[in-house]
């Protein structure tokens, strides 16, 4: 069946919201199981993520091999990642291979988008509406909305006003943009604009980056994968999956390692030296306490901008281009391709935003209180309201009447970062309070389509309708969550992980930082529990 020809019957067992990594699997997952299924889509396609962030330079930061999925030893097998970080369009060429190799869309509607999910009380089902106006209803309402899916335009006085081409990398074109010849601009300075700016540069007449707050990035050393190193890879990928389970992250890490703050200052900065010229986020594991001392969280920041001089010529462009305010991995640590040296290139201008800020964007140009930038294309490259917006975006409506909205308005709650009190037979796939955006979002993405399939399956088995957390348990998590993060690094920094990019958001740490292993460990033992601290009916 053709994309958006799904079947005509609007009662489901359960209705997924979301058609990337974790609404195909959890589609997957579902009809294995015998439950009837419905995804809805907004987007046209397949992917999510790799569906919308089509910028140029966009690639995963989670090797390829191992940002995959492993439910399938025969699609491990069959298919083979061309290079260690794989772009954007192969990502998107996998999934579309996953959905059509599983026969998947004829379970998916697209250019569906969600408004609201009510749960029905006497009917005990949940009504799912859409845009056009139609509701299908479900026993379970599973929301695969993604964590960085709602696209984050600035706060800046004018920015509706630009009248000249403007682009958000979380919603790029789907036909290709061309910048030769023009005047560029670029605002924000996170991974997407980490990934972009080099490319963007190349072919503009001139780029001009304005940036807020400097990001620590290392380099990817991006290559192609060699035959024989797919070959040994395929040759025993399952105990690698495994490592990947029972890690921290969801990286196949076999060294446990040692703590910076034990090291020679030589033997450290031969550690630093040795990790740069691995590439990659396993930067951060050089030692084990750089996300929680901050002694030896300055060493690897001061190794990051001793980096960053060498690299940039204009000493005060690198000075610019340090971090200097926050720990370095507190905000997600960027991956890039040639990013410091793009500013030796002379089409390249920083505008240091925390000296002059932007005043106002009019219809030709970015104003700060120094200067006048026209430009012909301006991108934002401003993030998102992450974890929670896509969810905050859906009018979801509880058993009582309350809404996720309201009951999240000091932040979120959610038992194990899967279920909320008051919200019955709603899951959330790596919602806040879990792993999902501190790990390999794959892993995290499994182990829920799977905890929630086999919660199902318990459910049936016993004759059970309803499923939902009770309040104890769940302050007792985001207690829990709120707690570990604290023994962190991470809440130093003013990131999107804590809300902080969003004007109005409560400041709560969102991801649980205990690891994949250990969160696995608490999940299954939930379950094995007979669903301990919650209620089934
Ligand atoms: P998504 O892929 O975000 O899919 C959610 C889907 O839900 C979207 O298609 C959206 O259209 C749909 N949706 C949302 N709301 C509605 C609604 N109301 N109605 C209908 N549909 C709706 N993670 C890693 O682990 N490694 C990486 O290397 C990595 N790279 C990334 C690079 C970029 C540019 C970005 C933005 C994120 C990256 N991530 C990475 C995180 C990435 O989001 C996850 O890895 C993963 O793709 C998330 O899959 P998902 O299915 O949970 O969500
Ligand atoms: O978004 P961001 P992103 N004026 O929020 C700036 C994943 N990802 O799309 O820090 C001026 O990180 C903002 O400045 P500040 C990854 O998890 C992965 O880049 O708020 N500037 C910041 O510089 C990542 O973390 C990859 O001061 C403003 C930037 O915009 C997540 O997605 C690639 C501003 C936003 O950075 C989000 O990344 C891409 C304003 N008013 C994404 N408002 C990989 O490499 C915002 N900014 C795999």
């Amino acid at each position: 069946m053709a994309e958006g020809e799904a079947s005509e019957s609007t009662d489901f067992d359960a209705v997924v919201v979301g058609a990337g990594f974790a609404g195909l699997y959890m589609l997957h997952k579902l009809r294995g199981a015998g439950f009837s299924t419905r995804v809805l889509e907004a987007g046209s396609g397949v992917g999510g993520t790799w569906y919308w962030n089509r910028y140029p330079g966009a690639r995963c930061d989670v090797e390829s091999v191992d940002y995959s999925y492993s439910f399938s030893p025969e699609l491990e097998q069959e298919w083979t990642w061309s290079e260690r970080y794989a772009t954007q369009p192969e990502i998107l060429k996998y999934l579309d291979h996953v959905a059509d190799r599983f026969d998947l869309r004829r379970d998916i509607q697209f250019d569906t988008k969600v408004t609201s999910a009510h749960f029905d009380e006497s009917a005990k089902r949940w009504l799912v509406r859409i845009e056009a106006g139609v509701t299908l209803t479900a026993r379970f309402c599973i929301m695969a909305t993604g964590c960085l899916s709602a696209p984050k335009l600035p706060e800046i006085e004018g920015v509706e006003t630009f009248a000249r081409a403007t682009y958000h990398t979380g919603h790029w074109p789907h036909e290709p943009v061309d910048f030769t010849g023009l005047r560029v601009g670029i605002i924000g300075t996170g991974s997407s604009a980490i990934q972009s700016i080099p490319h963007i540069a190349r072919q503009a007449a001139h780029l001009t980056v304005f940036q807020r707050t400097p990001n620590f990035s290392v380099p990817a050393w991006n290559h192609p994968l060699e035959p024989d190193y797919v070959a040994e890879i395929k040759s025993d990928y399952r105990a690698r999956r495994e490592l990947c389970r029972t890690s921290q992250a969801g990286f196949p890490v076999t060294a446990v390692g040692e703590a910076a703050s034990v090291v020679a200052p030589d033997e450290r900065q031969r550690r630093y030296e040795e990790k740069w010229a691995e590439g990659g986020l396993r930067f951060l594991g050089s030692f084990t306490d750089l996300l929680v001392d901050p002694a030896s969280n300055e060493t690897a920041a001061e190794f990051i901008r001793s980096k960053i001089r060498e690299i940039v010529k204009d000493p005060e462009t690198a000075a610019a281009l340090s971090p200097r305010d926050y720990p370095a991995g507190a905000k997600r640590l960027c991956v890039d391709t040639g990013y410091y040296e793009t500013y030796n290139r002379p089409n390249v201008t920083l505008v240091d935003l925390r000296k002059h800020p932007i005043e106002r964007i009019t219809e030709d140009s970015v104003v700060t209180a120094v200067d006048t930038y026209e430009l012909d294309a301006l991108i934002f490259a401003t993030g998102f309201d992450a974890m929670t917006g896509a969810l905050s975006q859906i009018e979801i409506e509880g058993a009582g009447g309350c809404t996720l909205k309201e009951k999240w308005n000091d932040g979120p709650r959610a038992h194990l970062g899967l279920t909320a009190a008051g919200f019955p037979n709603l899951f959330m796939i790596t919602g806040p309070g879990s792993p999902s955006v501190l790990s390999n979002m794959v892993v995290s993405i499994e182990q829920h389509v799977d905890w929630i399939t086999e919660c199902m399956e318990h459910m049936r088995a016993e004759g059970l309708e309803r499923i939902e957390p009770e309040p104890g348990a769940e302050d007792e998590w985001v207690e829990l969550v709120s707690a570990l993060a604290e023994f962190t690094l991470f809440p130093r920094a003013n990131s999107w992980y804590r809300g902080a990019n969003v004007k109005g958001k409560p400041q709560v740490f969102m991801p649980y930082v205990g690891g994949v292993y250990t969160y696995r460990q608490q999940c299954d033992e939930v379950a094995q529990s007979g669903y301990k601290g919650f209620s089934l009916a």
